[in-house]
């Protein structure tokens, strides 16, 4: 049978765990064979695809339109597309579900609602500092907002939850939903 495409999108704050999950999600995916998978992260879209651009909201949103962009892409195209940006703001959140939809493929919203005193107390980069002491301006979570997703398929929260249990939950809902 053939399956439609589909994208799943990560979003949440910086330390949050959305490379980690996205990660683990797209070996668990390979395992189950299917679809054709594809991982946009955050870090290495900006690398490439999304090169030069900064952290202001026009930045942001056409960073988060262009990964939205390729994931309907790959969806339309029948596979699956694994995407990790913070993509802070609601309205292109919802735009890029649409895109999706429109090229023909499923939309997944997780939200890796990790609260910001864990991320920060894990600061793996050392950007929180930066951010508190200034030296990085307009930070996610620290002055620069992010939306809550009251649109989110499933919510994973890492402080309580093993990055195998939080995966296992987004499973859970791709196979409940029929996707897998
Ligand atoms: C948020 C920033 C910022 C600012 C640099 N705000 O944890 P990281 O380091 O590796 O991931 C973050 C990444 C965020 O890029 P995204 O493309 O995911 O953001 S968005 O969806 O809003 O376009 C962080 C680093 O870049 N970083 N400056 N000011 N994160």
């Amino acid at each position: 049978r053939l399956r439609r495409g589909l994208t799943v999108l990560f979003t949440g704050l910086s330390g949050s765990g959305k490379s980690t999950l996205a990660g683990l999600l797209v070996c668990r995916l390979l395992e189950e064979g299917g679809r054709r998978v594809t991982l946009l992260d955050g870090d290495v879209v900006r690398t490439h695809l999304s090169k030069g651009l900064g952290f202001d909201r026009a930045d942001r949103d056409t960073n988060v339109r262009r990964i939205g962009f390729v994931a309907a892409q790959v969806a339309g195209a029948g596979g699956t597309a694994v995407c990790a940006p913070i993509a802070p703001y609601a309205e292109v959140r919802a735009e890029v579900r649409a895109m999706v939809r429109a090229a023909g493929g499923g939309f997944v919203l997780v939200h890796v609602a990790t609260p910001v005193e864990v991320c920060e107390a894990r600061d793996r980069k050392g950007l929180y500092a930066k951010a508190r002491a200034g030296v990085i301006p307009a930070f996610t979570g620290v002055s620069d907002p992010y939306e809550v997703p009251q649109d989110a398929d499933v919510t994973v929260d890492t402080a309580r939850l093993s990055p195998e249990e939080s995966v296992d939950r987004v499973l859970d809902h791709l196979r409940l939903a029929g996707w897998l």
